[in-house]
């Protein structure tokens, strides 16, 4: 992508409404513009990480099992009569009137809309386990919608939805998510900490935040700090040993850890004083078991090997991309801008040319922006014709992991510099060397 044909209105003052470092940072590399009161469009460079974002949940939903699917944001309130939810969801749901005064919503969650596909369509334990999600904009018309995308009204949420015979069935689901979301988490550059929270309006008595420490975070956290140092599961975890998941979910349950909800001072006393972590903390994923508080109302049942009707165990697993955007920034920033995990960043490499319009620095960035890109790595070519300085601000505002510099005094050696975002070190090498470098 040549920046000079990219839409990137990076901005030079801090915006003033922005209360924390994602939001500001977030604003200002042009990632994302208010609409109206926590209703955000994503502009080309943050569309582009969120679109790496969801990329890695929904690989290792699908290394889970679970299978995507596509549900609409407008639900009829019909559905949500039948669960019971329609009055107790409160004035977090906007409710709508079509044309025929007919009421709908727009989905906060899809639990019934899952389940009214299910009970059309499966109706036998030989169709089970099965485990439905999809990524799709919710909304909730929160009382305190802030920090940007971090908590808005309109957001996006991976939600998937388990349907199993049995209570122990459901927990072997349940341990699969639980798995998937460490593997997740890892992978975006994060270290979350599974903890034992509020199941709130979603119902059961199981459930688990995932919870990124951060100073801004919204809730108060209580763990044990042996969490940094556990292992996470595997690219070849075995989805379905139900004894292996199990011994994930015993170890990563095993020390204290819980959201001040279900805070037990007693058992936080009882961790070592030096092993006590009180935290800050973000909210990006939260999973449920809820039995069948959905299928008994709503009927879904299917026959068991005895021969019985039996109403499904379900859970649900919710994953916020538009939060995890910015907590990833809340965790990877320094004065200068964004520093990107690999995994997500907008671009793997920035190609920044001082003098554009100098035939040697043109030749040279085109050479080694044509090699890169051939090469299926994602490159953003600064070719404007701004000062350096501005441009280095720039990329390091964006936060690409690697800058390739080309300036007319290097470039009259053959050499350009490479420059690591992370660590700021700098090294001149060859022409050459720089394109092996990020192609091998
Ligand atoms: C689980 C999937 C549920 O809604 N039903 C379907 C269950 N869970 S939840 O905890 O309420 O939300 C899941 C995740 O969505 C993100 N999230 C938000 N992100 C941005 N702004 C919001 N206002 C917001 N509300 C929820 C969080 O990451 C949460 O863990």
């Amino acid at each position: 992508m040549r920046l000079s044909r990219f839409f990137m209105p990076i901005l030079k003052e801090n915006p003033k409404e922005a209360e924390i470092v994602s939001h500001r940072l977030m604003l200002r590399a042009g990632m994302i513009r208010q609409q109206s009161q926590g209703i955000y469009s994503w502009l080309p460079l943050g569309k582009r990480v969120l679109d790496k974002v969801n990329a890695i949940i929904r690989d290792e939903q699908n290394r889970a099992g679970a299978i995507e699917l596509s549900m609409p944001t407008l639900q009829s309130a019909e559905l949500w009569q039948e669960s019971g939810r329609y009055d107790a969801y409160g004035k977090e749901m906007l409710r709508i009137k079509d044309r025929q005064d007919r009421p709908m919503l727009y989905g906060p969650t899809n639990e019934e809309m899952v389940t009214d596909i299910f009970r059309s369509s499966v109706k036998s334990y030989k169709d089970l386990p099965l485990n439905l999600y999809h990524i799709q904009l919710k909304f909730r018309d929160e009382i305190r919608p802030r920090f940007g995308t971090m908590r808005s009204r309109e957001f996006m949420m991976k939600d998937a939805y388990s349907f199993d015979l049995t209570r122990e069935a459901a927990e072997h689901s349940y341990n699969k998510m639980f798995a998937a979301y460490l593997r997740t988490f890892d992978r975006l550059g994060l270290r979350a900490i599974p903890m034992r929270a509020d199941t709130g309006p979603i119902g059961g008595k199981l459930s688990h935040e995932f919870i990124i420490l951060a100073d801004t975070g919204e809730s108060e956290v209580f763990c044990h700090k042996d969490f940094v140092d556990f292992d996470i599961p595997g690219e070849h975890t075995d989805f379905d040993s139900v004894e292996g998941l199990q011994a994930i979910f015993d170890k990563w349950t095993s020390v204290y850890a819980a959201t001040s909800e279900m805070h037990d001072e007693a058992a936080f006393n009882a961790v070592p004083e030096g092993d006590r972590l009180s935290a800050r903390g973000i909210e990006v994923g939260h999973i449920f078991y809820f039995g069948t508080k959905y299928s008994e109302p709503m009927g879904a049942k299917v026959q068991g090997p005895d021969g019985k009707e039996h109403f499904v165990h379900m859970g649900s697993y919710g994953i916020g991309p538009t939060r995890l955007v910015p907590a990833i920034i809340e965790a990877s920033h320094d004065d200068n801008g964004i520093i990107w995990p690999a995994s997500v960043a907008p671009f793997d490499i920035v190609v920044i040319n001082m003098k554009a319009g100098d035939q040697a620095c043109d030749d040279t960035c085109e050479l080694i922006y044509a090699a890169l890109s051939k090469a299926g790595k994602d490159v953003l070519y600064d070719d404007t014709d701004d000062r350096a300085g501005t441009k280095f601000a720039t990329a390091d505002l964006i936060g690409v992991p690697v800058q390739i510099i080309a300036g007319p005094r290097a470039v009259a050696n053959g050499e350009v510099e490479v420059k690591d975002r992370k660590t700021g070190a700098r090294e001149t090498m060859t022409i050459e060397a720089a394109i092996n470098r990020f192609v091998a």
